[in-house]
């Protein structure tokens, strides 16, 4: 149970004034409310749909998680956010729900391993990476995830993603198999991109970009077999995120 570990974690570094037993109750009972919340592999699976929280002004960006804290299943960040509210905002988010930093990592082992962990530290319940920094770096990247999950970026959603991400798509989904990841990032902008890598990677989890903003629709991937969509700027720049994050989850709700 990556989440509830980290997160517990977390917890502990965050409340130095309290007891010692205080903390263990706390942490016990953040464990166990977890586990039922949460499905065997880690994220809970409820609406299936993850914000990309891109927004930089960072209030905002903490008072629309949340406001959509039913609708999502985890708020994805980036680096625009970490930018403008430094690292800590990984442990703050993480308090609220899962947190999946998007660091599309691409780098030799020793600095994949360094980036994870500190991630993880930080309270991060997953770290995605690219799939294409080949075996010794996707497996450093598992092994210093520890509990927390990885993700490995299969193709990328936008047009520049068909020029060197989608020849490769299915060398690198097997490729993260064998490395152990915990799942994939695939196109909703091309939804047979997507039925392409489930075909490869069984159960494993896929996890689809490119919802709204980028064109692609929240069903349409879902049906193709996505496990959960990832969706930004159509939610947190509407004029009611909410109405547009409850509308889009109901969708994917009707599609099964
Ligand atoms: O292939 C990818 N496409 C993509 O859009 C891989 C990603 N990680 N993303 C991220 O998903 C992107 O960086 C952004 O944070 C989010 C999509 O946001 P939006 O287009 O819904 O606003």
């Amino acid at each position: 149970m990556l989440a509830s570990f980290s997160k517990g974690t977390v917890i502990e570094r965050a409340t130095p004034l309290m007891s010692h037993i205080h903390h263990k109750e706390i942490v016990v009972r953040y464990f166990i409310i977890r586990t039922l919340l949460t499905d065997v592999t880690g994220m809970k699976m409820n609406t299936r749909m993850i914000l990309a929280l891109d927004e930089t002004d960072v209030k905002k960006a903490i008072a629309i998680t949340e406001d959509l804290i039913e609708c999502i299943d985890a708020v994805k960040i980036n680096w625009p956010l970490i930018l403008t509210a430094g690292p800590d905002i990984i442990t703050k988010l993480s308090r609220l729900t899962d947190v999946i930093c998007d660091f599309k990592i691409a780098d030799i082992p020793n600095t994949v391993d360094l980036i994870v962990s500190n991630t993880v530290k930080k309270g991060a319940s997953a770290v995605i990476v690219h799939a294409f920094i080949g075996e010794d770096s996707l497996k450093a990247a598992v092994r210093a995830a520890g509990d927390a999950e990885i993700y490995a970026v299969t193709e990328m959603s936008h047009p520049g993603g068909m020029t060197f991400t989608a020849p490769h798509a299915e060398e690198m989904a097997k490729i993260g198999i064998d490395c152990g990841v915990a799942g994939f990032i695939a196109p909703a902008t091309r939804p047979d991109r997507i039925a392409l890598v489930r075909a490869i990677v069984g159960d494993k989890k896929i996890l689809s970009p490119g919802v709204g903003a980028q064109g692609g629709s929240a069903i349409s991937a879902i049906k193709a077999g996505a496990n959960y969509v990832i969706v930004g700027r159509a939610i947190y720049k509407a004029d009611n995120p909410k109405t547009v994050a409850a509308t889009i989850a109901s969708e994917i709700k009707n599609a099964f």
